[in-house]
């Protein structure tokens, strides 16, 4: 036996960042760097992370005197919920990414302009999050930058389904101390588009984190992916918030799309109206879905949200051969 390892048990912890091959895991008040046991890395082809930030392991010590402390993942223990979306198109829809594992909430990101809100995006991940069960939070973030012209509605639409909206500033410091509350004894995961504003906001909740922030790009708008991966933080008082990479599209793992309807609470109480009650809301006549938007009871935005998803799903479906 290796003497470095002498009276330190395998243990339980919890995964704060992950790389192919390697993650740092946070127990009992020590972060281990650790290898992933060869098999951990051999798992179904269609996964392409078998370990991720959140993910609760079971690991052996290597050498525990070591700085920092190394060790192996022996296993990863059963995820409660995830995150997670298909890996990229190139991929034909086969393969799931996930973003993070065992989470309460997803915290969607968004800047009212640089970049300006993408469409459909929030829909996206809140289905996502609703598949497995996870929260949303949405926060609407560069306050400052806002004109008159730019609609509210939209994110007030999100409130009547019951989600918290925020609409936060970095630099007048609006909403830091909501955002801070909801995120106070949670285990979240900050997502949405590069340039948002997503570090930002934790160095402004935690000067101390002194994450690194980018800019945008004059030519497109768009941010130059300054985070580069996922990665868990303490929040004062407890809990863990995860910085992440921008991402820009985003296709819901494992969504069949008969079931997509379920994750539009808005449209169920049209949807009773229906004629038929296997209607998609597409084409089908006598849809009351249709009927509530026509007459300004559903917004139109909401129920085109859900048609494009609803196309990608059955197209992946088509593609893959599966449900
Ligand atoms: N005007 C204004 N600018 C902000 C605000 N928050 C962030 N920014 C700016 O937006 C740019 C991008 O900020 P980041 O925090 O790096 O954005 P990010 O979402 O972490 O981006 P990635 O790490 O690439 O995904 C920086 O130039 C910030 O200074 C805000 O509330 N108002
Ligand atoms: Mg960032
Ligand atoms: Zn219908």
């Amino acid at each position: 036996m290796n003497d470095t390892t002498e009276g330190v048990a395998p243990g339980t912890g919890l995964v704060i960042r992950a790389a192919s091959g390697s993650c740092d895991v946070s127990a009992a008040g020590r972060l281990w760097r650790c290898d992933l046991r060869g098999r951990l890395t051999r798992g179904p082809r269609e996964v392409q992370t078998p370990v991720v930030a959140g993910d609760q392991v079971r690991f052996s010590p290597v050498d525990a005197r070591a700085e920092p402390p190394t060790g192996v993942v022996e296993e990863v223990l059963p995820r409660r919920n995830r995150v997670s979306r298909q890996a990229s198109r190139r991929s034909g829809g086969r393969v799931e990414q996930v973003l993070m594992a065992n989470l309460d909430q997803v915290v969607v990101v968004q800047s009212v302009r640089e970049p300006a809100p993408q469409t459909g995006f929030v829909d996206r991940l809140l289905v996502a999050a609703e598949r497995f069960g996870v929260g949303g939070v949405l926060v609407l973030n560069k306050a400052d930058l806002a004109r008159p012209a730019d609609d509210p509605g939209r994110w007030d639409h999100y409130r009547t389904l019951g989600y918290t909206v925020l609409r936060t500033s970095v630099v007048s410091g609006a909403g830091l101390g909501e955002l801070a509350a909801v995120l106070s004894r949670r285990i979240s995961l900050l997502a949405g588009a590069s340039g948002v504003g997503k570090s930002s906001l934790l160095n402004a909740i935690d000067p101390g984190l002194a994450l690194r922030i980018g800019g945008i790009t004059a030519r497109t708008g768009l941010g130059r992916h300054t985070t580069t991966r996922t990665e868990l933080f303490p929040v004062a008082g407890g809990g863990w918030i995860a910085d992440s990479p921008g991402i820009r599209g985003f296709d819901p793992w494992d969504v069949d799309p008969l079931e997509l309807r379920d994750f539009f609470p808005d449209l169920a109480t049209a949807a009773d109206t229906c004629r038929f009650r296997t209607c998609l809301h597409r084409d089908e006549p006598g849809c009351g879905v249709k009927a509530a938007v026509a007459a300004g009871l559903l917004p139109a935005w909401r129920h085109e949200a859900y048609l494009a998803l609803l196309r990608d799903l059955e197209e992946r479906r088509d593609r893959t051969g599966r449900r």
